[in-house]
């Protein structure tokens, strides 16, 4: 067979590329130009089950040059078990193979090693004996971070121009979010840049290295600290087929996990929706490459626009249901205020312990899990204060430092709820070093939703966790009332004020 591409490759004057699996069978033929060929995306093609793609790549160049940075690129973003040029004389006939593959850890500082070169005709039975033992090399490596092969298993990208420490930050904050959503964190990588590209989120190089790290750590989905853009998203995943999501989309599957109530499922699936919309346009691009436009379309209709109006469709359905849900609850909310008790809301950044709060002073249930967002849907409780004051005091999802205005606005009905309370009670955990950044989050927003003016009690929660002295320091500071949500004899300054509080505004 390689007789017949070179003398065709010489002929055309053009690259001629073969795929090939691992039984030996070509899967796809390319045909590029005197310099160059383009890999088509591989997404579709299921070809293996082990790290490796379970294709090599087999291509003819004209003028005697060696494998290229673009060869060995393609080699590590593609996965191929290897990459093989046949360099072609003038009268069309081949030379010698020269061939690369990936290695598990660095040779001489080289992340691929070179075949001696063959003639074409010699490789094929070798070659399946040495990727056959390049996988079990591979798997074998990754043994030592054993982990479940259900979850998902990522590496989390932040590429700011913010401060090193802030950049930190974020990361661990990220990290804590990929934790509660159940999936693993392999590494992290921080690309600090003076500008951000909005084409480009990372440069080749740098995405270069993290894939091999994806490839080295079987990681399998990348995340990303900043939201990113269609283009940003599609700069990466046109070179490689590692799932990549992003911040929000990642809060946004945590909700969709974790809301029970079917306004809340409602509300998540909007929002869902409401993100995908405007990404969609590249998409379609990637599908018509791979399909060639054939299929799923109706007459003068393309994909692009049945998807659209499907989504259209399904988010007015949406809003309709939405709308009666929010009735039912409105109902149910008037019956509630017939009984004219004060309402007290607990508000604050997620985990700071707002659900521990409310279990203990109500002697209550309600999940409580050392996890972002373990709250989504609203519960009240009745809570009797000291000499029979009685009130209603409710719980509700947490925020977080910039919450997808999706979210935001698929909440809002949730949120406004807040404007029936007499009284919000800010729960703050002291013990997280990020607080104070995480106070003023908290404040914007309940400034975002003009609950400003309403009557605010501030908690310094946790306080079982730090030392005495900054708790004082700190207490003054934010003149706040400490309490440690998992112990009621804690409680009583915070009881006393309070229930002042709802007298002054009550009477
Ligand atoms: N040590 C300590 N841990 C606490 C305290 N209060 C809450 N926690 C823990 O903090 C974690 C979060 O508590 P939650 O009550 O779920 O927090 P939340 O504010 O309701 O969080 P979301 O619903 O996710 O917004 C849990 O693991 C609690 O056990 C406290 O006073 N001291
Ligand atoms: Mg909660």
């Amino acid at each position: 067979m390689a007789r017949e591409i070179c003398s065709l490759s010489v002929e055309l004057g053009r690259q001629i590329g073969v795929l090939i699996d691992r039984s030996g069978r070509v899967i796809h033929v390319i045909v590029g130009d005197n310099k160059s060929i383009l890999i088509p995306q591989l997404s579709q093609v299921r070809s293996s089950t082990g790290r490796l793609k379970g294709l090599r790549c087999v291509h003819t160049h004209l003028k005697g040059e060696d494998l290229t940075q673009d060869d060995l690129m393609d080699l590590l973003f593609l996965r191929l078990d290897l990459m093989a040029i046949i360099k072609v004389r003038k009268d069309g006939l081949p030379e010698n193979l020269y061939a690369a593959h990936l290695v598990p850890r660095p040779v001489d500082g080289q992340d691929w090693v070179f075949l001696p070169p063959v003639p074409p005709t010699r490789q094929d039975q070798d070659i399946r004996h040495l990727i056959t033992a390049l996988e079990d090399e591979f798997s074998r490596t990754s043994q030592t971070k054993k982990v479940d092969r259900n979850r998902d298993r990522a590496l989390l990208v932040s590429v700011t121009t913010s401060t090193k420490k802030r950049a930190g930050e974020s990361m661990d904050e990220l990290a804590e979010l990929v934790r509660s959503d159940d999936i693993v964190v392999l590494d992290t990588f921080i690309q600090r840049r003076d500008r951000i590209n909005h084409k480009f989120i990372l440069g080749k190089g740098k995405l270069g290295e993290i894939m091999l790290t994806a490839l080295r750590l079987n990681a399998n989905l990348l995340i990303f600290d900043q939201e990113l853009n269609p283009s940003q998203v599609s700069s990466i995943t046109d070179h490689t087929e590692i799932r990549v999501i992003d911040r929000t989309q990642l809060i946004l599957d945590i909700f969709a996990r974790r809301a029970l109530s079917r306004e809340g499922k409602l509300q998540i699936e909007m929002a869902q929706l409401k993100y995908l919309l405007p990404r969609l346009g590249r998409r379609d691009d990637a599908l018509s490459r791979l399909t060639g436009g054939i299929g799923a379309r109706g007459p003068g209709e393309t994909k692009l626009e049945i998807d659209r109006r499907r989504i259209n469709d399904r988010l007015s359905g949406l809003a309709k249901k939405l709308k009666k849900v929010s009735r039912e609850r409105q109902q149910r909310r008037s019956r509630r205020r017939k009984k004219n008790l004060p309402v007290i809301s607990l508000i604050g950044y997620t985990n700071a312990g707002k659900s521990t709060f409310l279990n203990t002073l109500t002697h209550s249930k309600i999940l409580v899990e050392d996890k972002l967002f373990a709250t989504l849907d609203p519960t009240s409780r009745r809570l009797r204060f000291p000499e029979d004051v009685e009130v209603i005091i409710t719980d509700t999802v947490g925020f977080i430092r910039d919450l997808p205005p999706e979210l935001l606005q698929a909440f809002k009905a949730t949120l406004e709820e807040l404007h029936e309370a007499d009284i919000l009670v800010h729960v703050i955990d002291v013990s997280n070093n990020r607080f104070p950044e995480q106070v003023r989050v908290v404040d914007q927003i309940l400034r975002n939703l003009h609950l400003e003016t309403l009557p605010c009690l501030r908690v310094l929660n946790k306080i079982d966790c730090i030392p005495p002295e900054y708790l004082l320091e700190q207490a003054a500071l934010y003149q706040a009332i400490p309490v440690c949500a998992l112990d009621s004899m804690t409680f009583d300054p915070f009881l006393q004020q309070a229930r002042q509080l709802v007298l002054k505004k009550w009477n």
